[in-house]
């Protein structure tokens, strides 16, 4: 099955292509141009839908089945901050670095060195006929420090329940294993099957 990635962001056209083998994985910039889509929705769910729907109708083609990812971190000690601001927490055009230190800095501002936290996946399916969205999460501590290169955006900061390295230093399988984007599309696999 042809599925089109409506993101700009490569660690989740890496990861997705990793966790769905069995489906053509195509990231909607190889067919198009790509494009500002305004995420202005309340929760990830609905800026899921948001991209899913946007590059569905920018393909112009019936055919395509679109798939969207929308995800974030919620931190217990920043009330749930970033949450779906995550992609913009140091501003508009802010790098995966610069999120990451502005998120390591607000922490430290509560003097502690750590602090429970969860990622969330809200993904949605687009066709034609159809509208879907299903979630995942991971819950974690997170660090004030950057501990290795592994992953993207937040890993190096985050350790998974029940373990002593960040998602930064662990191996891929593991957070293939663990994820909250591999909890979100084992469900839409579900439906993806239906389709
Ligand atoms: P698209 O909207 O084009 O998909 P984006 O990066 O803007 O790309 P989001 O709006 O969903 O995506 O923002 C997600 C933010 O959360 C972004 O800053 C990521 O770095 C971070 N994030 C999400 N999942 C992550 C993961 O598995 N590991 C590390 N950071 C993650």
């Amino acid at each position: 099955m042809k599925l089109v990635l409506a993101t700009s962001n490569k660690g989740k056209v890496r990861e997705i292509k990793a966790l769905c083998e069995d489906f053509e994985i195509i990231p909607y910039s190889e067919l198009i141009d790509e494009f500002e889509i305004v995420e202005d929705g309340d929760d990830f769910k609905e800026n899921a839908l948001i991209k899913a729907r946007a590059v569905f109708k920018a393909l112009n083609d019936e055919n395509v089945i679109v798939l969207a990812d929308d995800s974030g971190i919620s931190v217990d000690i920043l009330d749930g901050k970033p949450g779906i601001y995550s992609a913009r927490y140091a501003g508009a055009g802010a790098t995966d670095k610069d999120n990451l230190h502005k998120l390591i800095d607000a922490i430290k501002e509560k003097n502690v060195k750590s602090s429970s936290a969860h990622y969330t996946a809200a993904i949605a399916i687009v066709t034609k006929e159809s509208q879907y969205s299903v979630h995942g999460w991971m819950h974690v501590e997170v660090i004030t420090k950057a501990l290795g290169d592994k992953g993207f955006g937040y890993d190096p900061m985050f350790i998974p329940l029940g373990y002593d390295k960040t998602l930064g230093q662990l191996d891929d399988e593991t957070k293939k294993r663990l994820s909250h984007r591999s909890k979100a599309l084992n469900l839409a696999k579900i439906i993806l099957q239906t389709l």
